[in-house]
């Protein structure tokens, strides 16, 4: 069936694709936006365009203790493997009597299952690195994974292991020099990092990495504030402007980038006006460096759109995005789930009306001066 679209393996270029299928079991809550469920829409799309047969397919295995603490502390992952789940329905009236580790909120809820669903996605960020690391993969994909706000010791922002975090501390292990990319809505971080220094920044145009005398990770992060409304054309301008600066200053040996899908128009929580087209052609720009890449998920909260913009990503990644027609083929599970026939809804299509833009040109040539300024601390 899936041979109609001709996709075939690529020689010399392996692209491999790590999913479990237990993830999407998981559920944070009714009303909760996080839905794990967007996985098994993103996978039911990729298998039936065909693209498993253009690469290598892995059962993420769960990650072990020993490698969730590589990163986080021991008595905050023993307590995510012992606490007891909340009642359900989970909501806002309905929240744990003590917030430890940030756990039992609205946002990091305590629900059955959690430290298999924090293992199967962090397993599946560890299994991509790790053939990025043998030489195996020019690029691995984790859609399960991009959980960037997890913290040492704390969860945050719906994520509770860090697994972007434990995959780059492998990349490190063979690549001295790795550029962590995020699209998420949320974060809009690049940093590069190199062993010893881990940078999360976050914020504002001026937040590029803590500063010490001695901390060598300083301005090694950069932020890029964007305002609701952006749309693809600014967007992938921005994006090619500063990632190739990045990559002309730091010359990364690796890549991991998060695709965070809440970028896109018609997002639950995000306010973008970005099209699948304008959201992959960031990873189409990042493929086109011939860097091996991680391509982790992360935020996106209309299942469908983010369903359709990773499939997309994935095609991308094995160079077969122009050949798939855009009609979703009939024979997808949940078809109808997509509302639209199309792979590639118009602005018009998703939102009836644009959102309006409020990045003034003149702001985004700015910011891109500005952080061309807070590249030159930068070597490699
Ligand atoms: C990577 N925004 C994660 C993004 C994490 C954003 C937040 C919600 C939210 C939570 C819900 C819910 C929600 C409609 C939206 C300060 C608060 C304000 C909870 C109501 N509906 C990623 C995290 C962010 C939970 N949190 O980057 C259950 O929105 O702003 C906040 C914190 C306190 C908690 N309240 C929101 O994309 C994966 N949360 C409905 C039910
Ligand atoms: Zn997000």
């Amino acid at each position: 069936m899936a041979h109609e679209y001709g996709i075939t393996k690529p020689k010399g270029y392996n692209v491999t694709f790590h999913y479990n299928p237990n993830m999407e079991r998981h559920h944070f809550g009714q009303t909760h936006p996080m839905k794990p469920w967007r996985l098994t829409l993103t996978k039911s799309l990729v298998t039936s365009y065909g693209m498993n047969f253009a690469m290598d397919n892995y059962t993420a295995r769960t990650a072990t203790y020993e490698e969730l603490t590589n990163f986080h502390t021991d008595d905050y992952v023993d307590f995510l493997a012992t606490v007891a789940p909340q009642p359900t329905p989970l909501d806002v009236d309905n929240m744990h009597p003590d917030l430890k580790f940030n756990l039992g909120g609205s946002d990091c809820p305590l629900f059955e299952g959690l430290y298999d669903y924090c293992s199967m996605s962090a397993g599946s960020s560890l299994d991509a690195a790790r053939k990025i690391c043998s030489k195996q993969a020019d690029i691995a994909i984790a859609w399960g994974g991009g959980l960037h706000h997890a913290k040492k010791s704390e969860a945050s922002g719906f994520c509770y292991i860090n697994d972007i975090v434990l995959a780059i501390l492998q990349l490190l292990r063979v690549y001295p020099r790795v550029l962590y990319i995020d699209i998420d809505s949320h974060d809009g971080i690049i940093s590069q990092i190199r062993p010893e220094h881990i940078f999360p920044g976050t914020g504002a145009l001026d937040d590029n990495g803590p500063r010490s005398e001695h901390n060598p990770g300083a301005h090694h992060a950069l932020n890029v504030p964007l305002n609701d409304g952006i749309t693809d054309e600014q967007y992938a301008w921005l994006f090619e402007s500063i990632i190739s600066r990045c990559v002309e200053k730091f010359r990364p040996s690796a890549i991991a980038l998060q695709c965070g899908a809440d970028s896109l128009a018609g997002d639950r929580l995000g306010k973008f006006n970005l099209l699948v087209e304008g959201h992959s052609s960031c990873v189409e720009f990042c493929k086109k460096l011939g860097i091996p890449m991680i391509m982790f998920g992360g935020g996106g909260y209309t299942p469908r759109n983010v369903a359709r913009a990773w499939a997309y990503e994935t095609a991308v990644a094995i160079n077969q995005h122009k050949n798939i027609p855009t009609q979703i083929p009939e024979h997808t599970p949940w078809r109808e789930r997509f509302r639209q026939e199309t792979l590639l809804p118009t602005i018009e299509q998703i939102l009836g009306e644009p959102r309006q833009n409020r990045n003034p040109q003149k702001k985004l040539q700015d910011i891109v001066q500005h952080i061309t300024e807070q590249l030159r601390f930068v070597s490699h």
